[in-house]
């Protein structure tokens, strides 16, 4: 199949660190791989390239303005008495050892949650995770049904995104981060689109790419851990997801010149 894709080149003739764009082509080449590996489903490899384009659009930086919500986002993380981080194919391949550090600094559960869900998928992201060294995770097992939730997401774990009070969620477009917020809970969100129901519905949205995202936010989880709650309340309350929203596609629209 990988001969067929690439049209019998070799890795190394593709992934050259003199390229321009040499991280997007490693970034793309490990999707393709959790793709063969059974992690990442097909439409994952669409999904990352509506990505791409925003990120392209972004200047492929983090901007100032992201660097307050991942703050925030941060500090909701710390407050959370029953953080969840949840896990899909590209969740899982692009920021795999972040999501396990952050799991661990935090005592956050692991749940892998999937739009194409499949017992297979579910089983090779769990292994993939815990060979990577995360101590547990769920999404297998002890499943209740939100019903509310119309698509495979509504599987949730018992222990996990059901009894969550925050949910950290990277990746997808739908209703599930309405949802969980109507059941009350906190939802931080990574996506790149500003404009996608999950980064409107979100508590915090970082508009971001989760691999420059993830390793900023453990940085600033290291950071405010000392924090008393009242400080990481206030970091909080100070944050307006709409108003950040809004300049990031201000910027999306009014950044890009071609010279
Ligand atoms: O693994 P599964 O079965 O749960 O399926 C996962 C996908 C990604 C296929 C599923 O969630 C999906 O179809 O997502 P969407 O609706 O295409 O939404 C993906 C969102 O993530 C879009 O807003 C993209 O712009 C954004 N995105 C893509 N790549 C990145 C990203 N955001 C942050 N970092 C990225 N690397």
């Amino acid at each position: 199949m990988r001969k067929i894709l690439h049209v019998g080149l070799k890795k190394e003739m593709i992934l050259d660190k003199r390229h321009p764009r040499y991280l997007s082509l490693l970034y793309r080449e490990k999707l393709i791989e959790g793709y063969f590996m059974g992690i990442v489903a097909i439409a994952g490899l669409i999904a990352h390239g509506r990505g791409e384009t925003f990120d392209y659009l972004l200047g492929e930086k983090t901007h100032e303005e992201t660097i307050e919500a991942i703050k925030a986002g941060a500090a909701l993380l710390l407050l959370a008495k029953h953080p969840v981080i949840s896990v899909n194919g590209n969740f899982a391949i692009l920021a795999g050892k972040e999501i396990i550090e952050l799991s661990k600094i935090l005592n956050a559960k692991i749940e892998v949650n999937l739009f194409y869900r499949s017992k297979k998928r579910i089983e090779k992201i769990k292994r993939y995770l815990l060979n990577l060294g995360a101590e547990e995770v769920l999404g297998d097992k002890d499943l209740v049904e939100i019903p509310t939730i119309r698509s495979e997401r509504r599987r949730v774990s018992k222990r996990g995104i059901y009894k969550a009070d925050v949910v950290l969620v990277a990746i997808e477009d739908g209703d599930r981060t309405e949802e969980l917020i109507k059941l009350g809970k906190k939802v931080i969100a990574i996506d790149l689109n500003p404009l996608s129901r999950t980064a409107r519905y979100a508590t915090i949205t970082i508009v971001d790419n989760v691999t420059r995202a993830m390793p900023i936010l453990l940085n600033y989880v290291k950071k405010l851990r000392t924090m008393k709650r009242s400080e990481l309340k206030e970091i909080v309350k100070k944050f307006n997801n709409t108003t950040y929203l809004k300049k990031m596609e201000k910027k999306i629209r009014t950044s890009f010149k071609i010279r």
